[in-house]
């Protein structure tokens, strides 16, 4: 049959719903103000997804629209990733060697032997411009934090634990959470005002169970006064935790969300569930089965209509017998 273009317009009439406010939105997931510069080949430095406190070298799969499949070199591409063109997890070349962090070199190069110059030649590779990085902004201070001092923070990929951590890097307003004697898989960056971080002592204040660092001879019983003075650390500051306020999204509000399984598409979605700090989100067409919890700060978040703006293919809800087959005809 003749299929008429989709619109969000139509869609929130015949389903009587409302797009989620622009004003609802971080500024990582709002209309983006400039085009993206990025072409593919372009070489970059950026974090490594899996293993958050690891640079590396990068280069630009495929764009499309504002977002970017970025690809490890000499890994294979089902490591590719993809971020928004204004993500702050991307650097320009140099970026490590200037803020002295170590860039973990393309498969089959050490360390010592990688040299950017060399490699681009050899590659026959351009550097991504630096003026297609956003620049930071400085709106949120990280001046108390302090490379090594201590914390107790939320393990997001087990939310329901409190644990011993300590800031292991700081760039512009973010910091690096690591987790006492875990891997780095475990890592997140965030700022001061990210909800699933406290200060020292918060857990007791809350009468929460704090998980001690693996290994712990006595976890059950774990002292940060004890450990602190074992380890010689300090702790961050409680002037330097500024938690934001809670979301306000509400239920039934929609929007443009990044699908998780195949985050090459952005489909139209709706907030099924909210908590203070997270936003359930539904794919419209889909079985609620597929809903999932996430931050309601992910970039991966738009407003309605930041597909149209940005040159981005939106998948319209999934067709199967509902609302959204009012409109064949
Ligand atoms: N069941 C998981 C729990 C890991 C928790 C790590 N956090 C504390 C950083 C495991 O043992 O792998």
């Amino acid at each position: 049959g003749k299929r008429k273009t989709w619109s969000w317009d139509q869609y929130l009439e015949e389903t009587k719903t409302t797009a989620a406010p622009a004003t609802l939105f971080t500024e990582a997931q709002s209309f983006p103000c400039s085009k993206c510069g990025f072409k593919v080949g372009m070489r970059l430095e950026g974090i490594d997804p899996l293993h958050p406190s690891t640079f590396c070298v990068l280069s630009v799969s495929e764009v499309i629209g504002y977002r970017l499949r970025l690809h490890i070199d000499g890994y294979s591409e089902c490591y590719d990733f993809w971020v928004n063109a204004d993500s702050p997890d991307i650097r320009p070349v140099g970026w490590c060697e200037s803020t002295r962090h170590k860039l973990h070199p393309p498969k089959g190069y050490s360390e010592s032997q990688f040299n950017w110059e060399k490699y681009q030649e050899a590659c026959n590779a351009q550097a991504a411009p630096k003026n297609l990085f956003k620049s930071p902004n400085s709106t949120m201070s990280t001046s108390k934090f302090e490379v090594g001092m201590k914390l107790e923070a939320v393990d997001r990929k087990n939310p329901c634990l409190v644990c011993v951590a300590s800031v292991a890097d700081i760039v512009d307003n973010r910091f690096l959470v690591h987790f006492d004697n875990w891997d780095d898989s475990y890592d997140y960056w965030c700022d001061a005002s990210s909800p699933h971080i406290h200060p020292v002592g918060w857990c007791q204040d809350h009468g929460r169970p704090l998980t001690a660092p693996q290994g712990h001879p006595n976890p059950e019983n774990f002292l940060w006064e004890d450990y602190l003075q074992d380890s010689g650390s300090t702790v961050v500051p409680s002037q330097a935790f500024c938690m934001r306020v809670p979301h306000s999204f509400q239920v039934n509000m929609k929007l443009e969300a990044v699908d998780r399984r195949n985050p090459m598409l952005i489909r139209v979605a709706s907030v099924s569930d909210t908590e203070e700090y997270r936003v359930k989100i539904h794919f419209d067409g889909w079985h609620e089965k597929f809903d999932f919890w996430v931050d309601s700060d992910l970039p991966d978040l738009h407003p309605v209509g930041w597909c149209a703006r940005t040159g981005h293919p939106l998948e319209p809800p999934h067709p199967h017998a509902g609302p959204s087959d009012l409109r064949s005809s």
